[in-house]
């Protein structure tokens, strides 16, 4: 395989992907020794038929505002990969979607899903709209008229979507209702639902819970011990909601929450109520976190900065992807950080990365350390097909044996010639290789 050749035919066809050509790079660079051990996979041309999502439906969503006004959106969603599975990853509803955002995501989702040691294949989608500042009555319309549209393209065995930034238990609920409406049946078909009707256990907290049981093996690894070490989270949502809980839980100090407004920094520590109080900010609707210092006059807010600025031990992207950059992992070097685990897809750039590796800093990437999320999903679509609902302890248990599994699928995979694991080979060669296998095994189609 020659990469540049691959990567610049990729460039000429997709010109301006930016998000999409970085993943691909990343995965590229990382399996190449590999693949080029196995002819047999070069002859099949396992590259080139993987780099290109098997379909992509774009629609237009146009919907009602609550002024009697006529909205219209765009509406994704990229069927990647089935070789193991059916279709399986988030729906994002940020401004900033776009295909190429959605074929990162999608890209990465075959790799991630691949680790969980569940069969599901790689899917994603989304709209460019915004939740911020829109009423329910608005959110529902648009949830709606989204799912008239995209509803013929799923099913529990075809393409099974979930949450992602903007699309949470609220917003589900509105697109499963209209999508059991249209279909008529009750297969579960969506992950995230409600505990009410098909929901499961643990999957609220799942994405933040699956990122510290690896950060935690990370660090142990290495005989670190996790207690007393203090930890700067980026984001306020649903996933830094369960990072910062399972991080108290396990003796960690949390001291920073961050959103679109800039950050908050808590000498006293994110604890207690003040877990809880994220998810009322979130609710607010309104994307900020500088409420949080008003509240609880300790916390400092700091306009327009990233949380990268403090001295920590441990810091866990759970935003959005590029949010730490070149010069954020040299702060955080600088102030002789242990480890960085992306919790968000992509968090940190590739310049960034690099450095972290060069430097041998503990660093793992978001295909391993947030596939706790779609693994959750995963064992939701077991219930779903079994129609039995497991235990709170059970769900868990399992997450955290597949968390388990996953670093080891790293250390197996990753291990470098002076001993160091490289994560993000790790990664990327194991989740390739049972794909890579599956596609071997399945013919040319
Ligand atoms: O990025 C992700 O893995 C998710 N947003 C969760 C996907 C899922 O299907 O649960």
């Amino acid at each position: 395989m020659n990469i540049n050749n691959i990567l610049s035919a990729l460039e000429a066809k997709h010109p301006g992907e930016h998000e999409y050509l970085q993943a691909v790079k990343e995965v590229l660079v990382s399996i190449e020794d590999v693949y080029n051990q196995h002819p047999e996979f070069e002859k099949a041309r396992i590259i080139e038929r993987l780099v290109e999502p098997d379909r992509i439906f774009t629609f237009r969503v146009t919907w009602l505002d609550d002024k009697g006004q006529i909205q219209t959106n765009l509406g994704y969603r990229v069927q990647f990969n089935n070789a193991i599975g059916p279709y399986k990853g988030g729906l994002r509803f940020h401004a900033s979607v776009n295909l190429s955002s959605l074929k990162f995501l999608g890209f990465e989702q075959i790799f991630k899903n691949a680790l969980t040691t569940l069969p599901m294949g790689g899917g994603k989608g989304g709209s460019d709209f915004s939740p911020r500042g829109k009423s329910n009555t608005e959110i529902m319309r648009f949830c709606q008229a989204f799912m008239l549209e995209l509803w013929r393209n799923i099913g529990p065995d075809t393409d099974v979507p979930a949450g992602d930034i903007g699309v949470g238990t609220r917003e589900i609920g509105y697109l499963y209702g209209m999508y059991k409406k249209l279909a008529r049946e009750n297969t579960g078909t969506f992950t995230g639902k409600g505990l009410e009707y098909g929901g499961s256990l643990v999957r609220p907290e799942a994405t933040g819970f699956g990122a510290l049981y690896f950060v935690n093996e990370m660090l142990k690894s290495k005989n670190i011990d996790i207690k007393g070490k203090t930890v700067a989270v980026s984001g306020f949502g649903n996933v830094a909601w369960g990072a910062t809980l399972k991080a108290t839980e396990l003796g960690a100090k949390v001291v920073t929450i961050s959103g679109p407004d800039g950050y908050v920094y808590d000498k006293d520590g994110i604890s207690g109520e003040k877990i809880e109080y994220m998810l009322e900010l979130r609710d607010s609707g309104e994307d900020i976190v500088a409420p949080y210092a008003q509240r609880y006059p300790n916390a400092v807010f700091y306009a327009g900065k990233k949380p990268w600025e403090q001295q920590v031990d441990i810091a866990l992207p759970c935003a959005i992807q590029n949010e730490l950059n070149e010069v954020d992992a040299k702060n955080l070097i600088t102030n002789n950080v242990i480890c960085i685990a992306e919790v968000s897809n992509m968090g940190c750039t590739a310049e960034a990365i690099d450095l972290l590796i060069e430097k041998r800093i503990l660093f793992a990437p978001g295909k391993a350390v947030n596939a706790g999320g779609v693994a959750t999903s995963g064992l939701e679509m077991s219930q779903n097909a079994m129609h039995i609902q497991w235990s709170a302890e059970e769900v868990d248990q399992r997450l955290h044996q597949i968390m388990n599994s996953i670093h080891s699928q790293c250390l197996q995979y990753g291990k470098e010639r002076d001993g160091c694991i490289n994560y993000v080979k790790g990664a990327n060669i194991a989740g390739f290789m049972k794909v890579a296998k599956a596609m071997m095994a399945q013919g040319i189609i």
